[in-house]
C-alpha cells in the first residue's frame, strides 16, 4: 500500500501555460513606463508574485516608483492579464494534465492547487477544470511566496493530511524548494538541471502515470 494520499499541483507551467499571457502583460506594462522587457526575463518571474515580480521588473528597467504607485502598476497590469485569461479555453490545458488529474481521482487519492496566483480559479474555471480539484490554495490565501512552503503545508492540511503523504508537482525551482523544505515529495516539471532536488523530473504531465507516483 502507498503512503501517497494527495497530489498537489502548482496552475502555471504544469497545469497550463499563462506565462505567455504574464509576458504580454509585463511587457505593455515596461513599454508604457518607457522600456523593454524580454522573454528571458519572463522566465525569471516563473512561480514570483505578482508585487515581487513587479519590484524585479522595475530594477531591471532601472525606474524607482513608490508604494502607492507600485500598487497601481501591479492593478494595471493585472487588469491587462485578467481581460486575457476570460478568453482562456480548455484546449490551453498542458498535455497530459487533465488525464493524470482524472487518473489520481480515480484512484481515490485527492488533489489541491497549490499557486502563487491571485487569479487561478479564473483560469481553472475557463478551462472547465476546477471541478477536478478538492481544493484550491492561492496567492490569496497564503502571505509567504514560495519558496516558504506555506502555500503546499496549506494545501496539505485543508485536505485533513500529513505533508508527507503529498506530493507536489511544480515547475519553479522556488516551488521544488518549497515543497521539499514542507517535507513532501516533488515531482519537477521541465529542465533536471535547474530542478535539483526533485524526487523526478519529467517534462510534462503527459509523462507522469499512477506507477510512476507510486515508486516515488
Ligand atoms: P497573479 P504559479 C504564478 O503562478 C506565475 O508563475 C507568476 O508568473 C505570477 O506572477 C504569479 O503566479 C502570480 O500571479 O498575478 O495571477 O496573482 O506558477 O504559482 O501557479
Ligand atoms: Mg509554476
Amino acid at each position: 500500500m502507498s503512503t501517497i494520499k494527495a497530489c498537489i499541483f502548482d496552475l502555471d507551467g504544469v497545469i497550463v501555460d499563462t506565462a505567455v499571457y504574464h509576458f504580454k502583460a509585463w511587457k505593455r506594462l515596461a513599454n508604457h513606463l518607457g522600456f523593454d522587457f524580454t522573454e528571458e526575463e519572463n522566465e525569471k518571474l516563473k512561480g514570483v508574485s505578482r508585487v515581487r515580480s513587479l519590484q524585479l521588473i522595475l530594477e531591471w528597467g532601472g525606474v524607482e516608483k513608490s508604494e502607492t504607485e507600485q500598487a497601481e502598476l501591479a492593478d494595471l497590469k493585472n487588469s491587462w492579464y485578467v481581460e486575457m485569461i476570460q478568453e482562456m479555453k480548455p484546449d490551453e490545458i498542458l498535455p497530459g494534465a487533465k488525464e493524470f488529474l482524472l487518473a489520481v481521482r480515480q484512484a481515490e487519492l485527492k488533489t489541491a492547487l497549490g499557486s502563487a496566483s491571485k487569479n487561478s480559479r479564473t483560469i481553472l474555471e475557463k478551462v472547465g477544470l476546477i471541478e477536478l480539484f478538492d481544493s484550491i490554495i492561492d496567492g490569496n490565501t497564503v502571505s509567504a511566496s514560495k519558496p516558504d512552503p506555506e502555500v503546499f503545508l496549506k494545501g496539505a492540511e485543508s485536505l485533513g493530511l500529513e505533508p508527507s503523504a503529498c506530493v507536489v508537482f511544480e515547475d519553479a525551482i522556488a516551488g521544488v524548494q518549497a515543497a521539499i523544505s514542507g517535507g513532501m515529495k516533488v515531482v519537477g516539471i521541465g529542465d533536471a538541471q535547474t530542478l535539483t532536488g526533485a524526487n523526478l523530473v519529467i517534462a510534462g504531465l503527459h509523462e507522469m502515470n499512477l506507477d510512476k507516483l507510486y515508486k516515488l
